[in-house]
């Protein structure tokens, strides 16, 4: 029987198999500002004299626009933690991480562990690359393998070419449509079929990048001539190897894709599964539309709109903003005159950072209709809370800015058929190399007043006694939890940034739970389908740690979220019927009595709702590693203990 990529790479890394995970070696990491402070912060914790990874980059995009002293902290806090370490450090203004990092650093056949949802991106070069919290990039540094259940594997199978003004945008929201982005957890995308030949690497990664949304650990495209014509321009062909599945593998689920009938696509508010055809929505009026982002950022997705824009204006009710996704794209575009008509068209041009994507500037108008072609329309992520944001291919998009309504791109005529360079500018002098030293471990790390400590834990406790302090509905995202935006300079003082737990949501859940803790009562968090999705921050755990919680009870998990709780000492618990979630109330008191040994011991476990008096079973789906590190608290007090 023939082996499908996803297992040719994994069976090349495995290290340890068991029964409910694998663990497979770590060959790079990558974390951006906005993670990576907690990241290396609790790597200082191990002890590690340096990184045992092959490579691992820290990259500053998220945190750029500097409203005051945090967010330069921590770049500092960061550049020094990579000296010091052995990390690349990519400075602020050279780009979003995944764009810089498949462009510079990813490599087909390796593995890649990010602290960031969109790691994936790097499947568009053959990399099995899996978004994760900061913990987990942090123990990957230290040379401890990555744990997950063994994946099962979806194989989407593209057939034929797409049609002029269709675009990769439209692939991935097709299979938004098909797959949503509920259920996924735990499998794999890999792409094969006769279309594949026919997309170039920046396509390929937008779809990969927006695999995140499926909910799906990654997806990954075979390594074949496209990989290597990528990698030549990039002045690196040593780093290519070809990769495919065997033409007899096996795989969980197959879906096929007729690149051919697909049609300029939309994501409508405010969920990316929300699909429609751009046609149904035609002529609705849009009062900003914004391209960038790690998902539409290339210099692919960069020339199209630079070329449609030649000799026209964006409409005048229409705010549009450009950001480039990486220095390499910006540079390529200002050198060959691109930018001259982007600027022409009346664009705004932003810094190649995350920015705009999580509402980190750029928040539209009250009620405004937004386009966007990034990969989240997450109600108030925009950082306007009764804002519609529609997701949108850079094709799409562009048109739409310049007719001030959604507008097929159909209608603009001759496509402009961009050329992928045979060389790109390649200049990584804002890639700072680590310190080469023989005494680096007397060179100092750099920490501002924005630096905290990293959060300590408590092992698990006999009985919990408690409240259900907020009762949730389905698809509540990491957004939801822990919002970022203006609040992202809080990433590296738990006990600020704790105060904005669900902020959006119930804004006085923090205060509440702060009082509960105070007075010994443990919070409960009681929630739906779905739980966590969206980004990988980690501190949609701490806060609520932070904040007492010890309980998240939902009918289903996210991925990366469940294991961030795990990593923090949160149980991570699911009703056994679903249709248990309607008895428990919101100020319900609820009990668990003796769950140390229950859990210990992998007995069944009893939710005891005392204000009406019901017992509700809960399930702990969780790995033998996973229930001792819940037991001791958490990782860091799991790796401590064994330590000894
Ligand atoms: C996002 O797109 O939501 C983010 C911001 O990139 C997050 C990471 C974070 O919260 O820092 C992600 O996708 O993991
Ligand atoms: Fe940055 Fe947006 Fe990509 Fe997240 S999704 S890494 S915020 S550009």
């Amino acid at each position: 029987m023939g082996k499908n990529l996803v297992e040719k790479i994994i069976e090349n890394h495995i290290v340890s198999y068991n029964d409910d995970e694998i663990g497979i070696a770590i060959d790079q990491t990558l974390t951006q500002d906005a993670t990576g402070t907690m990241a290396y912060l609790q790597f200082e914790s191990m002890n590690i004299k340096r990184v045992k990874t092959k490579l691992s980059v820290s990259y500053v995009d998220h945190n750029t626009l500097q409203d005051g002293f945090e967010n330069a902290d921590d770049h500092n806090y960061l550049q020094s933690f990579a000296y010091k370490y052995g990390l690349l450090y990519s400075k602020a203004g050279n780009g979003i991480c995944h764009q810089v990092n498949l462009e510079r650093f990813g490599r087909p056949g390796w593995t890649l562990v990010g602290s960031d949802s969109h790691t994936p991106t790097g499947g568009g070069i053959g990399m099995l690359a899996i978004g994760a919290g900061g913990l987990d990039i942090a123990t990957s540094m230290a040379g401890a393998p990555f744990f997950m259940p063994k994946p099962k594997v979806i194989n989407i199978k593209l057939t034929g070419t797409l049609q002029k003004w269709v675009s990769a945008k439209d692939i991935i929201l097709k299979v938004l449509q098909i797959l949503t982005t509920k259920g996924n957890v735990g499998y794999i995308i890999e792409y094969s079929g006769d279309g594949v030949k026919t997309l170039t690497v920046p396509q390929r990664s937008t779809i990969t990048n927006m695999g995140a949304e499926v909910g799906v650990t990654t997806s990954i495209f075979p390594s074949d001539e496209k990989t290597f014509e990528f990698l030549k321009a990039q002045g690196r062909e040593e780093h290519y190897i070809p990769l495919s599945a065997d033409e007899d593998a096996v795989y969980d689920k197959v879906i096929e894709i007729n690149l051919n009938e697909l049609e300029p696509l939309i994501a409508k508010p405010h969920s990316p599964d929300n699909i429609d055809t751009v046609k149904n929505l035609e002529g609705t009026k849009v009062n900003q539309v914004l391209i960038g982002s790690c998902t539409n950022s290339s210099y692919l997705d960069l020339m199209t709109v630079a070329t449609v824009l030649k000799g026209k204006k964006v409409h005048k009710n229409v705010s549009f903003g450009v950001a480039p996704g990486s220095r390499q794209v910006f540079q390529m575009i200002a050198s060959n005159g691109a930018l001259g008509n982007i600027i022409l068209s009346g664009a705004r041009i932003l810094e190649s950072a995350c920015g705009f994507c999580i509402g980190a500037g750029q928040a539209p108008q009250s009620k405004a209709v937004s386009l966007r072609t990034n990969n989240r329309n997450f109600e108030g992520r925009s950082g306007t809370k009764d804002a519609f944001v529609y997701l949108v291919s850079p094709e799409v998009a562009v048109a739409s800015a310049i007719f001030g309504e959604i507008t097929d791109p159909r209608k603009l005529g001759d496509y402009p058929d961009i050329k992928l360079p045979e060389n790109y500018i390649t200049d990584d002098s804002m890639v700072i190399e680590p310190a080469n030293v023989e005494d680096f471990e007397s060179l100092e790390v750099l920490r501002g007043p924005n630096i905290g400590l990293p959060p300590k834990t408590e092992p698990l406790s006999q009985d919990i006694m408690g409240v259900a302090t907020i009762k949730l509905g389905d698809k509540i995202t990491t957004d939801h939890i822990m919002p970022a935006g203006s609040k992202l300079k809080y990433r590296s003082n738990i006990p600020k940034y704790s105060d904005f737990v669900f902020e959006g949501v119930d804004s006085t859940f923090a205060k509440r739970a702060l009082l509960n803790k105070a007075g010994n009562v443990a919070n409960f968090i009681i929630a739906g389908a779905s739980y966590g999705q969206g980004s990988s921050r980690e501190h949609a755990a701490i806060c609520p740690m932070y904040l007492g919680v010890k309980a998240v009870i939902v009918k289903s998990f996210e991925r990366i979220h469940k294991a961030n709780l795990i990593n923090f000492g949160i149980l991570p618990l699911t009703f056994v019927n679903e249709s248990d979630y309607d008895k428990i109330d919101a100020a319900d008191k609820l009990e668990f009595v003796d769950i140390y040994n229950t859990i210990k011991e992998k007995r069944d476990i009893v939710l005891l709702n005392t204000t009406k008096q019901l017992e509700i079973p809960v399930a702990l789906d969780v790995s033998d590693r996973q229930r001792e590190t819940l037991l001791a608290g958490g990782t860091l007090n799991f790796i401590a203990k064994q330590s000894k």
